[in-house]
């Protein structure tokens, strides 16, 4: 390379390894729409969204993305991208419309005809049982702080890993745990700059902090007995991990000692959900902060919680602190984020790219991890398509860059990430916020469906060719 080279830094230094999965990713209530189509029972998010004031503008996931309707054009699209991989979600209440009984065969057969059709433009599918769709049935019997509700999710996960096992070779349990239980369940408090703000989602209650303990502890256990029921009905060689939004803490100064307090941190902050999945046990610090407050458990319950895992799938946006070691207990202070932190378009979106190496390299150091997916990462804008049709979103790609060196740099200190799923595919239903938020790689015109890749989506083409950031 000459003095005047101006092509930048050599590609294979930002190599990923050989085999990396490209994916995008999805949920079946943020697309799909068809909310009563084929015999589909209502679930909680239903009943939210239906509920006027719940989400702005009162938008509803009644037909989203219409993707039930057109999920091959999709497919076509995510080819177009160059995706290698597709993270979608299966709606509990298509399967089985009450939670439990007799399932569906119309519900099942839509994935069945979705996977056929990734499979066709060899894009490998991975499957999530639980994007937050709780069938109100459910709900009305006790939803998650029923410990029913937790045996009724083994037995669907068994079923569909039974069904569609034959095409899927990689199941999620439960898309973040943390995000559906506190958000759910209590309402969760977000750390933004110069303060917090607290998010609620369906179903909306407001428990106790027992009662919310409890609910965390149904999850984590519903995920082990998801486990269980897909190594014995799937085919063999079915791999099964969470897809869990990891609380991960970053350290300010990446010295031995910093480092250390931040895996320390990150540890303790996961306890009610990856570290009790991972080590078989709730921490010493969570049972003792939440003294009558925490959750009743057996030994047993503990075993089903730990069964063993093929991967660890993590949702990966932000820090959810910066430390620094501290001589004190816990041995690490947090740092507020200054005022004029960057953020993206969301004040919950904390610019930390960061995050994206000291992630999965902290879920390998503390549970000894094999294979790692980063199941989620990405930003909403809000892009318009401008004049010339296109839509310029240099702040995703600007986010998608700086974040992804970050995720090279860990798979080149050997850490075993094997695929990277965007969120998402295309604009979609983002919850509360609606259709305002947008985060895809491909916009999406709600009025007429009409899709149009964004700049990003030509960024992520070219990584995904090179398998290397570009
Ligand atoms: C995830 N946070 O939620 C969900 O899995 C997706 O369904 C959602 O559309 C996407 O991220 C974008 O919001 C999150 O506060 C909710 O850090 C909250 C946070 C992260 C992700």
């Amino acid at each position: 390379m000459s003095a005047t080279d101006s092509s930048g830094p050599p590609l294979a230094a930002r190599q990923f390894p050989n085999r990396f999965y490209w994916g995008t990713a999805t949920s079946s209530y943020q697309i799909e729409g068809a909310w009563n189509e084929d015999g589909k029972g209502p679930s909680i998010w239903d009943t939210y969204a239906h509920t006027l004031g719940n989400i702005e503008n009162n938008d509803t996931g009644d037909v989203a993305n219409d993707h039930y309707h057109r999920y091959r054009e999709d497919v076509a699209l995510m080819k177009d991208i160059g995706a290698t991989a597709y993270r979608f979600s299966i709606s509990w209440p298509r399967i089985f419309p009450h939670g439990t009984g007799t399932p569906n065969a119309k519900g099942l057969d839509f994935y069945s005809r979705l996977i056929d059709e990734l499979g066709a433009a060899n894009i490998e599918p991975f499957a999530t049982l639980y994007h937050w769709e709780l069938p109100q049935t459910m709900q009305d019997k006790g939803g998650w702080q029923n410990r029913d509700t937790a045996k009724a999710f083994g037995d669907y996960a068994g079923y569909v890993a039974e069904k569609l096992s034959d095409r899927v070779r990689h199941f999620f349990t439960i898309n973040e745990f943390r995000t559906f239980v506190d958000m759910g369940h209590r309402g969760k408090d977000i750390p933004v700059a110069g303060g917090t703000m607290t998010i609620s989602i369906a179903p909306g209650l407001k428990l106790s902090l027992g009662q919310l303990n409890q609910v965390r502890h149904h999850a984590v256990l519903a995920h082990g007995m998801a486990v269980q029921a897909i190594r014995a009905k799937g085919k063999v060689g079915t791999k099964v991990g969470p897809a869990e939004v990891i609380e991960v803490a970053v350290p300010l100064i990446e010295t031995p000692e910093h480092i250390q307090a931040a895996e320390m941190a990150t540890r303790e902050a996961n306890a009610p959900f990856l570290t009790v999945m991972l080590e078989g046990k709730y921490t010493d610090a969570y049972l003792n902060d939440a003294g009558a407050d925490a959750p009743k458990f057996t030994d047993d319950e503990l075993k089903i919680i730990a069964a063993p895992l093929d991967f660890v799938g993590i949702n990966v946006y932000r820090p959810i602190a910066y430390v620094l070691a501290d001589e004190r207990p816990p041995g690490w202070r947090e740092v507020p984020l200054a005022k004029a932190h960057p953020k993206m378009f969301n004040a919950w979106l904390t610019l930390g790219p960061e995050a994206l190496y000291w992630a999965p390299k902290f879920v390998q150091s503390l549970w000894g991890a094999k294979e790692i997916f980063i199941t989620e990462n990405g930003c909403a804008s809000d892009d318009v398509v401008t004049g010339d049709g296109k839509v310029y979103d240099t702040d995703r790609v600007m986010f998608l860059r700086s974040y992804l060196e970050q995720l090279q740099r860990a798979t080149a200190d050997g850490v075993p990430v094997k695929g990277y799923f965007q969120w998402s595919t295309m604009d979609n239903f983002e919850w509360n916020a609606g259709f305002g938020n947008r985060f895809g790689l491909v916009h999406v015109d709600f009025k007429t469906q009409k899709r149009t890749p964004k700049l990003s989506a030509e960024w992520f083409r070219e990584a995904a060719a090179r398998n290397a950031v570009v």
